[in-house]
């Protein structure tokens, strides 16, 4: 019976001249990045007790968040356990483990090995980011850019390790990893002065990558932003001033989806960034009315970035990354629904009779274009993501909560 659906759906888009299979095939060697923070509410455990700070923010307290890396790499693998494909994992430099006491500007590879093994064992590969919030040297608002010098050099010499904490991992895996930086800095009101803080906010960057590592092992990117929580008027490291230091110095331009005005979508920037940027990194996220980093859902918005990328073939030069922190549901369950609804936008991109579109689209047959979209909403993708789930043995529609529930009893309720 259910291979009745599958085959039915396979016909459906042969009609169209789309074969599932090869997009069953294609979907399945899509690395998306999982981010580890979802699992804790941005806290990591270098510091026990700090605060969330730098402007973002986790709201709810569902019960059974992880306490320690141990807890927080079980919870991934529950996670991976019901997400089709192998992938990466996102950390943050505050998930170090480690007994010694250490603050960011001594964190060193080996604070990180446990992370390493864990990965090569469970075949996915990593991705970092320094941290540069929630600590008392940002507490002034002002990290890279700030203009005391003692506190600027801190959070340098954090991401010049941090890099090099991105190589030990891209070395170790066989596999590049994405070193993204993320800075809070910015003001709550109207600044006299714009262009002194991104002066020093570029001659951060400039130190920091200065230093030449290992071919092929880390990836540098650079992640804007509009506004945040207090710094509502004015964010040092914005869009144009890092789309500029991307292009200039050959590193990978990041694009959040949460850090624009809220009607500008990231989809109409992946072409433009991607013809002057080497290579892009996406923070998929669901800003509700502000930079609210909602659980990503099947809507409108996801399903065009995925278009854009398979379109426009940028998957190559595209890391897909997820971010966002949702502390008022099941954590595992916000890691499921947002990597399953990555690769359902994702899947929908790949079983798009393209060509045609593209025909109708040059012929200014736009009557074609609007219509066959249309129809393509209604057809059978789902039969072919169940197909899917089936292929990678990951449960198939509704099943995963199940397990889901089932850890929460056995697990989670325990912590
Ligand atoms: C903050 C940025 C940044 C963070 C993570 C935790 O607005 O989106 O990417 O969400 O680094
Ligand atoms: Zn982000």
């Amino acid at each position: 019976m259910k291979n009745e659906i599958y085959e039915n759906a396979r016909e459906r888009y042969a009609e169209l001249g789309v074969n599932t299979d090869k997009a069953i095939e294609r979907l399945g060697k899509i690395k998306i990045s999982m981010h580890c923070w979802q699992g804790d509410d941005v806290l990591g455990f270098l510091f026990a007790g700090q605060e969330l700070t730098g402007g973002i923010q986790a709201t709810g307290n569902y019960p059974g968040k992880a306490r320690n890396a141990a807890e927080l790499r079980a919870d991934l693998q529950k996670a991976f356990s019901l997400i089709g494909g192998k992938h990466k994992v996102n950390l943050h430099a505050i998930y170090a483990d480690t007994d010694e006491r250490v603050d960011l500007d001594g964190l060193e590879p080996r604070h990180f090995a446990s992370w390493a093994d864990w990965a090569k064992e469970q075949g996915v590969g990593l991705d970092f980011n320094p941290t540069c919030f929630s600590h008392p040297k940002s507490e002034s608002g002002f990290t890279l850019s700030s203009a005391d010098e003692g506190i600027r050099s801190f959070w340098v010499e954090h991401c010049r390790r941090s890099r090099r904490i991105g190589e030990y991992f891209g070395r170790e895996l066989g596999q590049k990893c994405v070193t993204n930086i993320w800075v809070p800095d910015g003001y709550k009101d109207i600044p006299v002065d714009r262009l002194g803080p991104r002066q020093r906010l570029e001659r951060s960057l400039d130190e920091i990558l200065s230093e030449k590592l290992e071919e092929g092992c880390n990836l540098d990117a650079v992640e804007s932003k509009l506004f945040g929580i207090g710094s509502e008027s004015y964010v040092v490291g914005s869009h144009e001033f890092y789309m500029g230091y991307a292009v200039k110095n050959h590193i990978a331009i990041a694009l959040d989806a949460g850090h624009f005005h809220p009607m500008e979508y990231i989809s109409n920037k992946i072409s433009s960034a991607l013809m002057f940027a080497d290579e892009l990194l996406l923070h998929v996220s669901r800003p509700i009315r502000w930079d609210s980093d909602h659980v990503v859902i099947l809507d409108d918005e996801l399903q065009e970035i995925a278009n854009e990328l398979v379109r426009g073939n940028l998957l190559a030069r595209t890391h897909v990354g997820l971010d966002y922190f949702d502390a008022s549901i099941n954590r595992i369950a916000a890691w499921v629904i947002g990597m399953r609804s990555m690769q359902k936008a994702l899947l929908r991109s790949l079983l798009e009779p393209t060509e045609t579109l593209r025909r109708a689209e040059l012929e200014g047959d736009y009557t074609t274009r609007l219509a066959m979209l249309e129809e393509m909403k209604g057809m059978p993708w789902q039969a072919v993501f169940d197909r899917f789930c089936e292929e990678q043995s990951v449960p198939v529609g509704s099943a995963w909560l199940e397990e889901v529930r089932r850890y929460e009893k056995d697990v989670l309720s325990e912590r």
